[in-house]
C-alpha cells in the first residue's frame, strides 16, 4: 500500500522546495514532481517537515507519591495529535538500588501501548558496581546511548558530584551522552525549609526556591565534570540566561555541550505563580520554574544564534486532585507540567508566526537536531528517501484555542489553556500509518516501536579541552609533583 502527499512544500532543517513525496510502507521512497499513489493526501497551502521528536518526556512515572497521569497510550495519542511522532522517555530506576535493567524491564511493561515510535534515556539515580557494569548492557545491547543525571531533589533522585564524576567517566567510555537535571539540589533544600519555616507554604515558594543561580551554578559544575571526564553533555530544559551563558561559553571553546529550552518556558513566565487562584498556580509548578521576559528572550536569542539546539516539553502531567497534594506544602506539589500536543503550535505561533525562527529553524530544534545528537538521524528527523515516514503536513493558515476540554492528554486543565495559535497539522504519519487525517484523530495504539541508537566512537564526540592540559608530568616524591609546575 503506498501513499502520496501531494503538491506541499517539504521544509527540511537546510532548505525547502516544492514536491511530492511517495511512501510505500513504511518509509519515504520517493520525493519528485507528480507522484501518484494508492492514497493520496492533499498538501495544498501546507509544508511537509519531518515528524516532532520530543527528547523529553515522562509517561507514567513514579514520581513525588503519585505516578504522572500520561502514559504511553494518552501521551503518544497526544504527541501524535500535535505532530510530534517520537517521543524519548525516561527509564527511572528507584534510588533504593534498583538495576537498571529491571528498570527497563519496567518501562517495556509500560510502552507496549505507544500510538508512535520512542525511545528512552537511563537515568543514573544511585551509584555502584551494579549500575556500573550493566551501563554497557544497556548500551550495547539494548541501543540506549544516553545517560541523565539529576542534581536536585534530595533525599531521593539527586547524585553527588563523585557519583556524577564516576558515572561521566563510564559514559564517555561507552561513548554516550550524559545528560544532567541542572539545579543545587542542596541549595533547593535549605531554600525550601527556610521559605516554609517563614509560612511561605503556596506555589509561589516553589519558584522562590529555585532562583536561576541555582540553575546556573549546576550547569557550569557540570559542564566542568564533563569536560574532566571527556564526555558531551546535553543539558536539559535550559530555563536562564546563567545556564545557557555557562553552555554558550563551553560551545565556544569547543566543548560538546547542548542546551534544551522548553516550549513552556519560552512562552510562560513566573507571573503564573502569583495567580491568586491556588491551583492556577500549583498546575504550573515545575522545576526549573518559568522565569522573567528577560531570560524567555535570553532562550529565544538562543535559538536564533544557534547556542540552544532543541526545544522540547519535559512533558509530565499530573491532575489537579495530584497538585493539590502540596496544599499547605509548596514542596509536595508533584512538579511536571504538559505540553506534548502544544509544543509545535506553540512554537510555530511565537516562533515562526512572530519571524524569530524561519521554518527551516523550526524544523532543526524541534526534531533534526535532536536525531542527529541521538543518533538516530536520518532514520528519523529526515524527509530524505529511506528515512522513516514520520512526516508531519504543516497547514500554517489552521487556527484554534487551545483548551484542556479538546486536548489528547488525560489531564483536567492545559497550562497554555486560552492561547491562540496559527500553525497546526493536517496529517501526521507514524511511519507511513496517517494518525491524524484532516484533524481527526486514527489513533494506533500498539504500533509505536522502541528507536534503538548507537553508541558514538569515544574520540569522535568526546572532545574536552581538559586532557591535553593534565597530561601526565614527573612525580619527585610520593604525590607530590615536580617543582615548578
Ligand atoms: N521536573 C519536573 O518539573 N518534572 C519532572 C522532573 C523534573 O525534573
Ligand atoms: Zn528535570
Ligand atoms: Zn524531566
Ligand atoms: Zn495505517
Amino acid at each position: 500500500m503506498s501513499t502520496v502527499i501531494k503538491n506541499g512544500t517539504i521544509v527540511t532543517a537546510d532548505l525547502s522546495w516544492k514536491a511530492d513525496v511517495l511512501i510505500e510502507g513504511e518509509k519515504i521512497v520517493e520525493i519528485g514532481d507528480n507522484l501518484s499513489g494508492d492514497e493520496e493526501l492533499d498538501a495544498t497551502g501546507c509544508y511537509v517537515m519531518p515528524g516532532g521528536i520530543d527528547p523529553h518526556t515522562h509517561l507514567e512515572m513514579p514520581f513525588m507519591g503519585t505516578y504522572s497521569s500520561d502514559d504511553f497510550e494518552s501521551g503518544t495519542r497526544a504527541a501524535l495529535a500535535g505532530g510530534t511522532t517520537m517521543v524519548v522517555d525516561f527509564a527511572l530506576p528507584s534510588p533504593d538500588g534498583q538495576g537498571l535493567l529491571d528498570a527497563l524491564q519496567m518501562w517495556d511493561n509500560k510502552s507496549g501501548k505507544a500510538h508512535c515510535d520512542f525511545s528512552y534515556h537511563m537515568a543514573i539515580t544511585w551509584w555502584g558496581e551494579q549500575v556500573f557494569n550493566e551501563m554497557k548492557t544497556v548500551v550495547e545491547d539494548r541501543g540506549i546511548t544516553t545517560f541523565k543525571h539529576f542534581m536536585a531533589y534530595k533525599g531521593a533522585l539527586m547524585v553527588q558530584d563523585d557519583e556524577m564524576y564516576a558515572s561521566f567517566q563510564r559514559v564517555a567510555e561507552l561513548g554516550g551522552i550524559a545528560l544532567v537535571h541542572a539545579e543545587n539540589g542542596d541549595v533547593v533544600a535549605d531554600l525550601s525549609q527556610r521559605l516554609l519555616a517563614e509560612g511561605n507554604t503556596g506555589p509561589e515558594g516553589h519558584a522562590y526556591s529555585r532562583p536561576t543561580q541555582v540553575e546556573g551554578e549546576a550547569t557550569n559544575r557540570a559542564i566542568m565534570i564533563a569536560d574532566m571526564a571527556g564526555v558531551p553533555l546535553y543539558v536539559v530544559h535550559t530555563s536562564c540566561e546563567e545556564s545557557h551563558e555557562a553552555i554558550r561559553r563551553a560551545r565556544q571553546q569547543g566543548k560538546r555541550v547542548w542546551g534544551e529550552p522548553l516550549i513552556q518556558h519560552l512562552t510562560l513566565d513566573e507571573s503564573e505563580y502569583f495567580n491568586k487562584d491556588w491551583d492556577h498556580a500549583a498546575r504550573r509548578v515545575m522545576s526549573p520554574p518559568f522565569r522573567n521576559k528577560q531570560h524567555q528572550d535570553s532562550l529565544w536569542n538562543g535559538l536564533q544564534a544557534g547556542s540552544l539546539s532543541v526545544v522540547a516539553t519535559d512533558h509530565c502531567a499530573f491532575t489537579t486532585e495530584q497538585k493539590r497534594y502540596g496544599v499547605g506544602d509548596f514542596t509536595k506539589i508533584p512538579n511536571g507540567t504538559g505540553g506534548l500536543e502544544d509544543r509545535l503550535p506553540m512554537l510555530w505561533t511565537y516562533g515562526v508566526g512572530t519571524g524569530r525562527l524561519t521554518p527551516e529553524e523550526f524544523v532543526a530544534v524541534t526534531s533534526t537536531n535532536i536525531a542527529k545528537i541521538l543518533n538516530c538521524y536520518p532514520k528519523k528527523g529526515a524527509i530524505r528517501v529511506g528515512s522513516d515516514a514520520d512526516i508531519l503536513v504543516w497547514d500554517p493558515a489552521k487556527e484554534k484555542t487551545i483548551t484542556a476540554a479538546k486536548q489528547e492528554s488525560a489531564i483536567d486543565y492545559n497550562v497554555f489553556e486560552g492561547k491562540h495559535v496559527k500553525g497546526l497539522p493536517r496529517f501526521t504519519l507514524t511511519r507511513g500509518h496517517v494518525a491524524v487525517y484532516d484533524g481527526e484523530m486514527r489513533g494506533a495504539e500498539g504500533r509505536g516501536k522502541f528507536v534503538k541508537r548507537e553508541a558514538n566512537n569515544p574520540t569522535n564526540k568526546a572532545l574536552s579541552t581538559w586532557k591535553e592540559l593534565t597530561a601526565p608530568r614527573p612525580v619527585q616524591r610520593s604525590g607530590i609533583p615536580a617543582s615548578g609546575v
